[in-house]
């Protein structure tokens, strides 16, 4: 039973209707091969980084959805920009010959600055999966706060790097939780449209996804679900499902069918590279500056702001400092990127202005995991494509949506996994440590407590009609939930709170966020969608006031 709302929207579709959607992210990754030690390839070639003492217009930090959107529309407002990214240009073959690594071999080029892999599903039939790697900028940033692992793409494309593509505009009931200042007459007329065909968001052809192999598991998922009297819903992703029927006949090479994801698609999937930052690079006004990170942010004597900006190699280590002025500072490191760098900029006294509002509002869009062992008539398939489709939702009556998710292993698990985004009232704060020289995040682990009770209103009920158990052996021995991670962070410098209603910093003028940090800790479905339309929205609004 498709849900007709979500059905058939396509990129121009989605315009005509209050679509909605739900669901979670991806899958946590599992990989049952493959030590990773092949031998570093030479760094990403770089294009012209920012050169010491330089002086631009636009300065953005960050080149995910939010910082993707403002280097276009600036750019084609006739603003010249440079885009600051910490991460790779990811343009560059590795040793086999390909840009990003396989989801069950990570290697050198998968995880950020670590010497062995963080795997988000850490165990598989009682066997611990991570890995000894080398060092080296790798694409996914597992980053580790007191009381949860925060998961983020890193390179020129930020989280689309990395993430499932699944492209959900939240129901519009909902909205005005999501983001309680914002007009949505114009969010759901203007912006949630020109987001979704800017970033190709389509859905997977129904007939084929009934009798595609690859698909089995969402199909069990579905009768599973029903079964049980929930809603199933498809939901749309930014994947080339053309290519993916292609995949399937064997007439390309595999991408989603041959598991990637988590480490980056080396094929398919219409991550921000191929859309936004590409029609950005077309205007000729954008330059972009990988493997560069940015440290300080403080008002110049001149007017404008100087930034500060290491250089660093493949190791991770400085090899030059830059300073270079901007008349304006767009902030899109990401929900943790942007709101780390405030929050250290307020307390350490360069940007004394900033309100008590950085720093806070900070959720996890109520992830959650668990996997449920099937029994052998329902086999869930040794092929499985990596991009999701479709999610259970149950979020008005418990508060979860739950996105069945693959585990593409190539082996057959009989197992069905998922990722719930669920209704966590939680939020927490960053904060300066003078001591450490570091931004702390006070979320405690006990907090995910409501998202493991609202994905039990979906997956207790499951087990009990199917007469089957919760997986134990995924994330540790004996542990059902994931609920050590997020996928989804965002929050710490609220829209209308740290900023104005359109992401200007209160305290300074040129100075303006505009990324997930702006949205206060939950999205009700996947965030992407969500932020890339506030972003139009904002810059829209910034490019007729301010410039
Ligand atoms: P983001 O895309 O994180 O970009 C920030 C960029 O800034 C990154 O490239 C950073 O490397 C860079 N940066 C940070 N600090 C600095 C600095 N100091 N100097 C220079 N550069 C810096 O931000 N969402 C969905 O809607 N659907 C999905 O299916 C989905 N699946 C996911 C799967 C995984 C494994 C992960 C990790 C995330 C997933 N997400 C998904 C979340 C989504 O990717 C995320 O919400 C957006 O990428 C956030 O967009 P921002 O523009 O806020």
């Amino acid at each position: 039973m498709n849900d007709p709302a979500v059905r058939g929207t396509g990129s121009k579709g989605v315009s005509r209707r209050g679509f909605i959607a739900g669901t979670g992210s991806i899958l946590g990754a599992v990989a049952l091969a493959g030590h990773a030690t092949a031998a570093q390839p030479k760094a990403a070639s770089a294009a012209a980084p920012i050169e010491a003492g330089a002086h631009v217009p636009a300065l953005v930090i960050g080149t995910g959805y939010g910082g993707s959107v403002a280097a276009l529309r600036l750019a084609q407002a006739g603003v010249e920009v440079h885009m600051i990214e910490m991460g790779m240009s990811w343009d560059t073959p590795g040793t086999d010959g390909k840009i990003f690594a396989n989801t069950t071999k990570p290697d050198y080029r998968s995880f950020w600055l670590r010497t062995r892999t963080k795997q988000p599903l850490s165990n598989f039939l009682g066997f611990p999966l991570d890995k000894d790697v080398s060092r080296y900028t790798g694409i996914l940033d597992a980053e580790e706060f007191s009381g949860i692992t925060v998961y983020q793409g890193r390179g020129v494309g930020g989280g689309s790097l990395v993430n499932g593509g699944m492209a959900v505009t939240p129901k519009r009931e909902r909205f005005s939780a999501v983001l309680p200042s914002v007009n949505a007459d114009e969010m759901y007329g203007t912006y949630y449209p020109r987001a979704n065909a800017g970033l190709g968001v389509s859905h997977v052809d129904p007939a084929w996804w009934e009798s595609a192999a690859c698909y089995q598991y969402a199909r069990v998922g579905r009768k599973h679900a029903q079964r049980s009297g929930f809603p199933f819903v498809f939901v749309p992703n930014v994947y080339d499902w053309d290519y993916m029927k292609q995949e399937a006949t064997g007439a390309v090479p595999k991408s989603a069918l041959e598991g990637e994801v988590l480490y980056g698609n080396n094929y398919g999937k219409k991550s921000l590279q191929k859309n936004y930052i590409a029609q950005a690079k077309a205007t000729g006004r954008v330059t972009i500056s990988p493997l560069h990170k940015v440290t300080s942010v403080a008002p110049a004597a001149g007017g404008g702001y100087t930034v500060l900006i290491d250089q660093i190699s493949t190791s991770g280590n400085t090899t030059a400092t830059k300073t270079v002025t901007a008349d304006r500072v767009f902030f899109a490191a990401g929900s943790v990127g942007t709101s780390k760098l405030l929050t250290k900029l307020k307390a350490t006294g360069l940007l004394p202005g900033l309100n008590n509002e950085i720093g806070k509002g900070w959720g996890d869009n109520g992830n959650v995991m668990c996997g449920r062992a099937n029994h052998m008539w329902d086999a869930t398939g040794k092929l499985q494509a990596s991009m999701p489709t479709a999610g259970i939702d149950n979020w008005d009556a418990g508060g979860a949506f739950a996105e069945v998710a693959p585990l593409p292993t190539g082996i057959e698990t009989y197992a069905s996994f998922y990722l719930s985004i669920t209704k966590n009232p939680n939020r927490a704060e960053f904060s300066w440590n003078a001591a450490t020289g570091k931004v702390d995040l006070n979320w405690q682990t006990a907090w995910k407590q409501p998202s493991i009770d609202a994905a039990k209103t979906i997956f207790d009920k499951i087990n009990a009609k199917e007469g089957t158990i919760y997986r134990t052996d995924l994330f540790g021995a004996y542990k059902i939930w994931g609920d050590h991670l997020t996928y989804h962070p965002l929050g710490g410098a609220v829209l209308n709170k740290a900023t104005d209603n359109y992401g200007c910093l209160h305290g300074y003028s040129g100075l303006y966020v505009i990324d997930g940090s702006l949205i206060p800790g939950n999205t009700s479905v996947n965030p992407f969608v969500t932020i890339t339309a506030l972003a139009e929205r904002n810059i829209e609004k910034i490019i007729a006031t301010d410039l």
